[in-house]
């Protein structure tokens, strides 16, 4: 994260460290994060950052490089909830974010665009919802319904390598999933993020059959 503020993984507690990614915690079991991330030995889940196996990993049918970045982590986790985790709420509609409106997007990145390695740290941020139609002005054709654009007027604030997998929220609900930009923090290149709503449904059917009921 550039331009955020170290800030406690019990205000997060459905944050999930994946080692080079971040993610979000759907079930006791389930974990989202981005499908270009590396799928890792180990989650390490909550405030306690409780060290939870990786059983599977589930990616979007329609993921190819930049677009649909979607996939679904299940770990060897028999709670219900572990040491104060707990489960984010997806967004399902289409209408939101709004325009403008604020985001917050959290992660353990690099806090500078060429930075190698992190402190190990949480950190957030808040950046504004860029529409897709004006989001074109950076990246052309590359933007998709798939994705979710967000930044700040003048650059500054932005996630960042590492951050990759990790939510971005509106109010409580996760809205997207950092997933690639030009550089980070840059004046003209907003971040660009999997847009959850258009994986609302595969994201359910998945979850339904991959997790099981806590002992
Ligand atoms: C990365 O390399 C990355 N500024 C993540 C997010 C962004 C750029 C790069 C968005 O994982």
């Amino acid at each position: 994260i550039v331009g955020g503020r170290v800030t406690d993984f019990a205000d997060h507690p459905y944050f999930v460290d994946l080692g080079s990614c971040g993610g979000s915690l759907l079930l006791h079991d389930i974990v989202l994060t981005a499908a270009h991330c590396r799928v890792p030995d180990f989650a390490y889940v909550g405030p306690e950052q409780q060290q939870k196996t990786v059983i599977s990993a589930v990616i979007h049918p329609d993921y190819a490089s930049q677009h649909y970045d979607f996939m679904l982590l299940k770990i060897d986790n028999h709670a219900e909830v572990s040491h104060g985790s707990s489960r984010i709420p997806l967004n399902d509609q289409d209408d939101i974010p709004s325009d403008g409106e604020v985001l917050k997007v959290i992660g353990t990145g690099v806090t500078e665009e060429g930075n190698f390695g992190s402190d190990g740290l949480l950190r957030l941020t808040y950046v504004r919802y860029i529409p897709n139609s004006e989001c074109t002005d950076s990246y052309g054709s590359s933007i998709g319904d798939d994705h979710l654009c967000a930044g700040v007027e003048g650059g500054g604030r932005d996630s960042c390598q590492g951050d990759s997998g990790g939510p971005i929220m509106a109010g409580n609900v996760q809205v997207g999933i950092v997933s690639w930009g030009i550089g980070c923090a840059r004046p003209d290149f907003p971040g660009v993020y999997a847009r959850i709503s258009v994986a609302y449904n595969w994201i359910q059917r998945m979850m339904c059959c991959l997790s099981e009921s806590p002992a």
